[in-house]
């Protein structure tokens, strides 16, 4: 068998094929050494054992060498690799995957999945032999923080899917969840010191249904879920705009204490905190006090985008305020580009969506840049005219599209050393279920993830657009509802 052949997504650093083969047995066992080398065992195990029948016990390491026909896991140093990197080596007399942490052997697992047969993913028993080709794979991440973003506020989207969304996500070594919490149409955290944040503002969605919201208990599951699999949460409560919610159930936050209407449409850039209130930080201290205990990654994101009805002059002191109340909370800052108006907090991200002269103003002022260009991350965007789902403002993102950019080369004068990394929005005024997400995020996510993960050298379409084929029977393996785009030569199995 042939390494170089198996379609690998995203493209690892490196790769030799030595033209044999692995194979795996029921007396398999799966052997870990080191801090979050059994996890990872058992992960890998999780997804071989209903398909394979297998036992594939994991345990600690024998004295000596395990014999032929297992599989290591083991925690190594290796400065080159990285706190992500990994070396997965394949031989007929067995597997021996290392890395230098936890979530190197995490994505080398991942890796392992991609070289078995699709089936391997289809979550039922089926018939091997589950062989996979031998050779040595080297390989570690360009960007540290490879992210999804799902909004939750137009509308909600329950735990079961996102941990759906999760797993899918993992699969091709994505590391970040943004999730966009509140707007317009919604607040979807519980808040306990402001309960109506969710009682009322959690209680419809776009469109009028019944909205809903995540208990501090769910969004506590939630965090946990994506830890296990090496992937943050980041938080978002965005503001000064898209507020309207908020100032629905407490109208004090409103600078005239008018009583509002909940609302369901899909409009942006009406609503606005009072700037002028201390009763607004003290909501916003209390808010992002609640939420930073509950989120063990280092980010929270403040958002700040289109405040089209606060005014320049008290935006910009709004923004420098709010960054100071999440750092006093122990957080790093993350927002929209028009955030880059405001003096921005050493260690601030500004998130370039937009506005690429925003995002050099963020650089000019020493933060980072998170790349998401709506004109080519954005999976809301429809693929062409005759896609149903999502909206067309910014583009129609065909996959070819979406993959074909690269991140460095989207704001004058930024380095690679300036971008903390690359995020894909899902913006959700027009999709309200699993299978829209999946519609929309598959077959592009993948691409992203490349863009992400591979050196920016192994990027081209047209080899890319033929191991993406080869992704589509695990794609229907997963039970992924995924658009099969007329540029990708879709294996005839996959096309029924
Ligand atoms: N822009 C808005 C989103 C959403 C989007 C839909 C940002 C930062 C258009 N803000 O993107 O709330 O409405 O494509």
């Amino acid at each position: 068998m042939d390494l170089s052949q198996v379609a690998l997504i995203p493209q690892p650093a490196s790769l030799i094929a030595t033209g044999s083969s692995f194979r795996l047995t029921d007396d398999t066992h799966l052997y870990a050494s080191g801090e979050g080398a059994t996890a990872a065992a058992e992960f890998l195990a999780g997804s071989l054992r209903p398909v394979t029948g297998y036992v594939l016990p994991v345990i600690a390491p024998a004295a000596g060498e395990p014999g032929d026909g297992h599989i290591t896991l083991q925690i190594q140093s290796d400065t080159e690799l990285g706190p992500e990197g990994y070396e997965l080596t394949i031989s007929e007399a067995g597997v021996t995957l290392t890395a230098p942490a936890g979530a190197g052997l995490f994505y080398g697992v991942q890796t392992l999945r991609q070289l078995f047969p699709a089936q391997i993913e289809a979550g039922s028993p089926q018939s091997g032999p589950w062989e996979i080709a031998s050779g040595t794979i080297r390989d570690m991440p360009r960007y540290g923080y490879r992210g999804a973003m799902l909004d939750v506020a137009r509308h909600f989207f329950s735990v079961q899917d996102v941990k759906r969304y999760i797993d899918l996500l993992v699969a091709y070594k994505f590391n970040v969840l943004h999730l966009h919490l509140t707007d317009d149409q919604g607040w979807r955290i519980e808040i306990k010191s402001w309960p109506k944040l969710t009682e009322v503002g959690g209680s419809t969605e776009v469109g009028g249904g019944e909205g809903g919201f995540y208990t501090q208990e769910q969004y506590a599951e939630i965090v946990a879920y994506a830890a296990e699999r090496h992937m943050l949460i980041v938080p978002e409560i965005d503001m000064p705009g898209h507020t309207h919610a908020a100032l629905v159930s407490y109208p004090e936050l409103n600078c005239d204490g008018r009583d509002l209407e909940l609302y369901t449409g899909t409009e942006v850039g009406f609503s606005t905190f009072c700037t002028q209130k201390e009763v607004v930080y003290e909501f916003i201290d209390d808010v992002i006090g609640e939420l930073a205990a509950l989120t063990p990654g280092p980010y929270l994101h403040i958002g700040g985008d289109e405040s089209h009805v606060t005014k320049m002059e008290d935006y910009i002191p709004f923004v420098e305020r709010v960054q100071g109340i999440v750092q006093k909370h122990g957080k790093e800052v993350i927002g929209w580009d028009e955030i880059a108006n405001a003096k921005l907090v050493p260690g601030a991200t500004v998130q370039y969506w937009a506005v690429a002269e925003n995002a050099a103003k963020g650089l000019a002022q020493g933060a980072k840049v998170l790349i998401s260009p709506a004109k080519y991350t954005y999976i809301d965007m429809k693929y062409d005219s005759t896609t149903e789902l999502g909206l067309s403002w910014a583009a129609y993102i065909e996959v070819d599209r979406g993959y074909s950019w690269d991140p460095v080369e989207q704001v004058e004068g930024i380095t690679e050393g300036d971008i903390l990394g690359i995020e894909a929005p899902l913006w959700a005024e027009t999709i309200d279920e699993m299978a829209d997400i999946e519609y929309l995020a598959f077959p592009r996510m993948p691409g992203y993830a490349e863009i992400g993960w591979s050196p920016a050298s192994s990027k081209d379409w047209e080899t890319y657009r033929q191991r993406l084929a080869a992704h589509g029977p695990r794609f229907e393996a997963l039970g992924i509802n995924y658009y099969r785009s007329p540029l990708v030569d879709w294996p005839a199995a996959s096309s029924e």
